[in-house]
């Protein structure tokens, strides 16, 4: 069976599970799938992501009730804490965020996701659980020293708060933390930051990672897509000839084509979601390292040594 089935199977085989409250089975599926390699951002944007909108839409559609959907939703909480204890965050990058549902917004199972991927990536994460009022939210990034805010907001009508919430961020005293905004309301990418009071919005999570590194002065400014597409080329055969693997390797440990790798490594190919994990769980590093461009060492985030090659 390859990794694209693999993962279809624990999708499904966790959907029905997270559906009964079945904990020790949604574990021992999750369980599973990492002892066949599924990396931990593959379970979370490949297999629960999909498997929590599912249980959603079927509370949506009255097919689950309430507490059905809230046992379920609670199961997937559990399975993250679970797997954020097994994961292997990358070396620290001396940052922290801050991440939060934006107030009123009851959906925080992305926000959650968002925290996590963040953490793998070497942040130190706060994440809030739920809504906060902007003045206490602004009061607590800056007792924490936060360089970071990442909002959360999964409904159009709640991207007033959000604005509320940026506001008040943005107005503390330097060095403020930057505020990064996400989530289903903002995903189509048509929003424009500046109206909404963020420094940037990010469309996926994925894409979260990057920008994320970005905004803290971690990497450079923001890049052209062909600049992108270049840097994540050279990351992605430094990565493959550090692991002494050939284009051909690599296409069958991820299930592309050599021809589609060599593209990638030429910077000519614009990768979909599905190819940089693929690519990232063959080459068995994070997705967002994959995605970040070259670091720039500042006086006040020294990056670590794992971050790869400068092209
Ligand atoms: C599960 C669910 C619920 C659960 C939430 C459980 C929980 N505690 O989180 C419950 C049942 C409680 C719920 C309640 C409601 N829901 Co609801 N819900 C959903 C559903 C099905 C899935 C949401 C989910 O968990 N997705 C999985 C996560 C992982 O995906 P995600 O949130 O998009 O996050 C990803 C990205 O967006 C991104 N991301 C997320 N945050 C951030 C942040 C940053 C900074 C970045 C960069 C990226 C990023 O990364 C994540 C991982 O990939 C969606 C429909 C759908 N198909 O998405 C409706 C949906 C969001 N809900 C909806 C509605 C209407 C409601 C209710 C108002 C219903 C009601 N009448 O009571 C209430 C909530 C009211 C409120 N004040 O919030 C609507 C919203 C419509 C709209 N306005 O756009 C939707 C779209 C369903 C629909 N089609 O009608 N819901």
């Amino acid at each position: 069976m390859n990794q694209a089935n693999r993962i279809t199977e624990a999708r499904e085989q966790y959907s029905r599970a997270a559906l009964l409250g079945e904990r020790a089975l949604a574990r021992s599926v999750l369980e599973q799938a990492i002892d066949r390699g599924i990396s931990h951002a593959d379970l979370y944007l490949q297999v629960l992501t999909p498997a929590q909108v599912r249980m959603g839409e079927l509370w949506h559609e009255g097919e689950i009730n309430t507490a059905q959907e809230h046992l379920a939703t609670t199961v997937t909480m559990e399975m993250m804490d679970l797997l954020r204890q097994t994961m292997a965050p990358r070396k620290s990058l001396g940052v922290r965020a801050v991440v939060t549902p934006v107030e009123g917004d009851q959906h925080y199972v992305g926000a959650r996701m968002v925290a996590d991927l963040l953490l793998m990536d070497g942040w130190e994460v706060d994440f809030l659980g739920n809504g906060t009022p902007a003045a206490d939210l602004a009061a607590f990034v800056q007792q924490r020293r936060a360089d970071l805010v990442a909002l959360s907001a999964t409904m159009p009508e709640l991207l007033l708060n959000a604005r509320v919430a940026a506001d008040a961020v943005r107005a503390l005293r330097p060095p403020r933390p930057k505020v990064l905004l996400g989530g289903a309301a903002v995903a189509g990418g048509d929003e424009d930051p500046e109206l909404l009071g963020c420094d940037a919005i990010a469309c996926s999570a994925i894409e979260a990672l990057a920008e994320a590194r970005r905004l803290v002065g971690l990497t450079a400014e923001r890049a052209t897509l062909q600049e992108q597409l270049e840097w994540m080329g050279q990351r992605i055969k430094a990565a493959r000839t550090r692991l002494r693997m050939t284009q051909l390797d690599l296409a069958d440990a991820s299930g592309l084509e050599r021809s589609y790798i060599s593209s990638v490594e030429h910077g000519r190919q614009n990768l979909t979601i599905g190819a940089v994990l693929k690519i990232a769980h063959a080459l068995d590093v994070a997705p967002g390292e994959l995605l970040a461009p070259p670091v720039q060492e500042s006086a006040s985030h020294q990056a670590g040594p794992d971050q790869g090659p400068s092209p």
